[in-house]
């Protein structure tokens, strides 16, 4: 059996050190009636509900899941893509639950509705574990949240573009938020407002969904373009493949994408390294997909009866122009 501790992963130069975050709430054992752990002839059948495909950041996040099972000879997944709807995040659980599975996990594409679910599975007596996102929902229904602070990656934006976009007039912003309603748009706006709140020319003059993905983020940036195009400074935007959509809007506008509006995104993918390196995005904060070994070997520990922080936090960086042709070479997604 792996002992869970130090790193799971390492992505390019950031190491997804998953550290145990000290005293973040109880630890939750698992279920009085735990599922049976991995033997030479029962394999941890593990039930995944991805949210869909929806960027970059998406497809390596499954890829980094898929392939970590595979490795693990202990482990069977079956992996359920929801493509974006909630409904079929509730269908594929309540399917795991009726397979009577070792282990359900899944990333949430919505912070609300789960409750129910999550109540049939502790019922059923089969431990949920969150990967990337959170819920809304009473703590003692899951194990442990791994994954990102979002807040943290909309602060990080906000100090980026404080540092390194200084004017003594109005800098306006153009915001592609993120799926409505999902932990990552709500937390990475949250963050960000935050830390320009007392930046009073710093001013969010747009504000719309793109839903995480490439076209949609070129067709709201079309758009604000139309209304704004004169007066947008800055584009904040809640993900790379948003922020490559509205790069292209800038182009077929007439405009240099990182020159003559700037663009700040997150993930970290290394089609948004290729943009640094090609002057027409402005900085990435990384939000690292690569889950699947801290998966793995938390599903096998819970299983275990190892006990578990609510909360195990993957370690980012920042990248913009200054160091993005460096790591390019490195990057794993
Ligand atoms: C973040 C993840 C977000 C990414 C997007 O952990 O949930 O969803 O930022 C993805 O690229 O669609």
């Amino acid at each position: 059996m792996k002992k869970l501790k130090g790193m799971f992963a390492v992505a390019g130069t950031t190491a997804l050190a998953l550290s145990l975050l000290a005293g973040c709430g109880a630890s939750n054992s698992v279920s009085s009636t735990s599922k049976q752990g991995a033997s030479k002839d029962h394999k941890i059948v593990i039930g995944f509900s991805q949210v869909g495909a929806e960027s970059g950041w998406r497809t390596a996040n499954t890829e980094s899941i898929k392939s970590a099972a595979a490795a693990d000879s202990n482990i069977e997944l079956k992996f359920s893509d929801a493509q974006q709807k909630q409904e079929n995040q509730i269908k594929a659980i309540r399917s795991f639950i009726a397979q009577k599975v070792d282990v359900i996990a899944f990333s949430p594409v919505v912070q609300t509705g789960f409750e129910p679910v999550l109540k049939e599975a502790k019922a059923a007596g089969i431990p949920v574990i969150l990967t990337d996102r959170s819920v809304e929902a009473d703590p003692s229904l899951y194990v442990t949240m791994i994954g990102s602070d979002f807040t943290q990656e909309g602060k990080k934006a906000a100090d980026w573009m404080l540092n390194n976009i200084k004017s003594d007039g109005t800098v306006n912003i153009a915001e592609l938020e993120g799926t409505v309603g999902s932990a990552p748009a709500v937390d990475r706006k949250k963050g960000f407002d935050e830390e320009i709140k007392d930046h009073q020319n710093y001013k969010i003059i747009k504000s719309q969904s793109g839903d995480f993905t490439r076209s949609k983020g070129k067709e709201v940036m079309e758009a604000f373009l139309k209304s704004d195009g004169k007066k947008i400074n800055v584009v904040f935007a809640h993900n790379d493949d948003m922020a490559l959509g509205a790069i292209q809007a800038i182009e077929e506008y007439g405009l240099n994408p990182g020159k003559d509006i700037k663009v700040i995104s997150m993930d970290g993918i290394k089609d948004a390294f290729q943009a640094m390196v090609d002057g027409k995005l402005n900085a990435s904060i990384e939000c690292n997909p690569l889950l699947g070994p801290a998966l793995m070997e938390t599903a096998e520990g819970v299983l275990a009866g190892k006990k578990y922080p609510k909360w195990i936090k993957s370690e980012e960086g920042v990248f913009d122009q200054t160091n993005a042709a460096k790591e390019l070479p490195n990057r794993k997604y």
